[in-house]
């Protein structure tokens, strides 16, 4: 059985309108390792909670990229939410000309084999993975993770909307806020729903 690893809840609803009610959440803090890209958090946390699980794991790493401020706080978003607030995050942009943002999800999935190659680009973002980590002189018996990335490009918003999670009321696609949605109108142009497509499509492959 899928263990969908994440603390937090608002990922595990989404993740279930995809994946099924049959994927169970695994509430296990991984170690998140300070990077510039989701990509090598999330391959990280999915080595480490599967050979906490012994099972096979998918870990959840996602982000709010402001245009104004350079793609800050990207991977830091966890820690501004918590130290600033959304809210406060929304005003220091508003004051900005600039308010395009963009939601990345990366979903890392682990389950100790190994993968056959393929030519698409989430094969390449895993060998650029490995490699940086066997550049950096770590095990070179580092287990096999793959990578599906989702992106969404919206505006930041004053907030609107009591649905969703996180920074959701201020993030505007379309006109609509994500908080406006219903989870699965958010799945159809989220970030975590399109990485959610690509996994589903692949592990579904994978374990027929
Ligand atoms: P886990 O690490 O345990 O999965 P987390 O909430 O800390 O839980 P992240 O490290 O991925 O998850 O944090 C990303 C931040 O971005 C966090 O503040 C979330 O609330 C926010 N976030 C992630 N996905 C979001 C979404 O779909 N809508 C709104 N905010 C989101």
């Amino acid at each position: 059985m899928l263990r969908y690893v994440t603390t937090n809840r608002g990922k595990v609803r989404e993740a279930r309108e995809y994946l099924g009610s049959g994927v169970q959440q695994l509430d296990f803090d991984y170690t998140e390792i300070q990077a510039p890209e989701l990509g090598p958090i999330a391959a990280r946390g999915a080595r480490e909670a599967y050979r906490y699980a012994d099972a096979p794991v998918l870990v959840d790493d996602a982000g709010l990229f402001l245009s104004a401020f350079d793609g800050f706080p990207g991977p830091y978003s966890s820690y501004v939410e918590d130290k600033l607030g959304v809210d406060r995050v929304a005003d220091l942009t508003l004051a900005e000309e600039n308010r395009r943002a963009s939601f990345r999800c990366v979903l890392a999935y682990c389950d100790g084999e190994g993968f056959d190659a393929s030519p698409d680009p989430v094969d390449r973002a895993d060998r650029a993975v490995a490699a940086a980590e066997d550049d950096a002189g770590e095990e070179t018996d580092a287990l096999p993770v793959k990578l599906f990335e989702g992106v969404v490009r919206g505006r930041i918003v004053d907030p609107r909307g009591d649905g969703g999670f996180g920074y959701d009321p201020v993030f505007e696609h379309d006109g609509t806020t994500f908080a406006e949605m219903t989870a699965a109108e958010k799945n159809a142009v989220s970030h975590r729903g399109r990485a959610l497509a690509k996994f589903g499509e692949w592990y579904r492959e994978r374990t027929q």
